[in-house]
């Protein structure tokens, strides 16, 4: 399961670290994190749990094993497995009217009318994936686990979101401390189907090809408290578009209470804040609203320097290199 490390493909006589070019090359974004994995995290809720542990190499490897241009692997889900579905979207469903943001809020009404979403069984992928490609181009692959920050932002480039596809354990229903298809289904694919949101997840992803290390950690930190764990003022109340938060009914009830500190939305000042990624954030930025958060986000990633600039061209789906003049 060692995937080749970043330093390893980079191209040495430019001293740029590899990206992708065209949407082919993100087969070989596949480096995964490994710090939550249930078979390496004694504190994972499925290390002791022998059987969860085997489900999840049996959809690891069909993630392994996919190419981009393959149809999406198909799930069979248990009936423990929709149980566990079932009680994450009874409990979120019941709470995003009054929390959630109205672009997220249109985004799960148009899954539910349109791709089957519904507490009674999981979304499979491939028709998550053609609803969002007529919605906004975005489409989707499959990940085993938790991606490298370098690797997930490159694939958000094309218009591509990498999903996990097995399911939290049991155990935990209210939080989990890694991506699984909950926290992609319900958190992300909602705010996926909204043309801004999928137009400005692109451009951050654009910015972040060929960038140094120190500037990938800046855009993942600012992807980590805006598009997992952002929240924005709507008709003057608190709501959330992070979705870390819309994934977590655990998180989702503790952000918007009176315990997290609220900071007001600073792209510098959270591109270096520390992050906390086994529990509840102590801390979470708001900005005035969800169109501002997009203004400035967009205003910081163009002031990230590289020795040339990038072009998408969405007929070849590639990314064309211009010298900077
Ligand atoms: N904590 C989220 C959840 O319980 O759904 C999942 C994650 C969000 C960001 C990283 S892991
Ligand atoms: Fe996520």
């Amino acid at each position: 399961l060692k995937r080749v490390a970043d330093d390893v493909r980079s191209v040495p006589e430019e001293k740029v670290p590899w990206f992708p070019r065209q949407m082919k090359d993100l087969d070989r974004c596949n480096m995964l994190i490994t710090k939550f994995d249930p078979d390496m995290d004694q504190d994972h809720p499925g290390y002791r749990d022998p059987e969860y542990r085997k489900r999840r190499a049996f959809i690891s490897a069909l993630a392994f094993r996919y190419k981009q241009g393959d149809p999406l692997p198909i799930v069979e889900y248990t009936a423990e497995e929709v149980s566990t579905w079932r009680e994450v979207y009874q409990g979120l469903r019941s709470i995003y009217p009054s929390l959630a943001c109205r672009q997220f809020l249109d985004g799960l009404q148009q899954l539910e009318e349109e791709c089957g979403y519904g507490e009674d069984r999981i979304p499979q992928l491939g028709d998550v994936s053609a609803f969002l490609k007529e919605k906004t181009g975005f489409q989707l692959r499959p990940v085993a686990g938790l991606l490298s920050a370098r690797d997930f932002l490159a694939s958000l480039a094309f218009r591509v979101f990498q999903c996990t596809q097995y399911i939290r354990h049991s155990s935990s229903p209210m939080h989990s401390p890694e991506p699984d298809c909950c926290h992609e289904l319900l958190g992300h694919i909602p705010m996926l189907a909204d043309k801004e949101f999928a137009k400005f997840s692109q451009e951050i992803g654009l910015a972040s090809l060929g960038a140094s290390d120190e500037d990938i950690e800046k855009l993942s930190t600012l992807y980590w408290f805006t598009v997992e764990f952002g929240l924005c003022k709507q008709n003057g109340t608190v709501k959330a578009y992070g979705a870390g938060l819309l994934s977590s009914y655990g998180e989702l009830v503790y952000a918007l209470s009176n315990e997290p500190e609220y900071r007001p939305f600073n792209p510098e000042e959270m591109a270096v804040q520390p992050y906390q990624d086994q529990t509840y954030q102590p801390v979470y930025f708001v900005s005035d609203s969800f169109e501002d958060a997009k203004i400035k986000l967009r205003r910081y990633s163009a002031t990230i320097k590289r020795p040339f600039a990038v072009h998408y061209d969405p007929f070849t789906c590639s990314v064309e290199v211009l010298d900077q003049p």
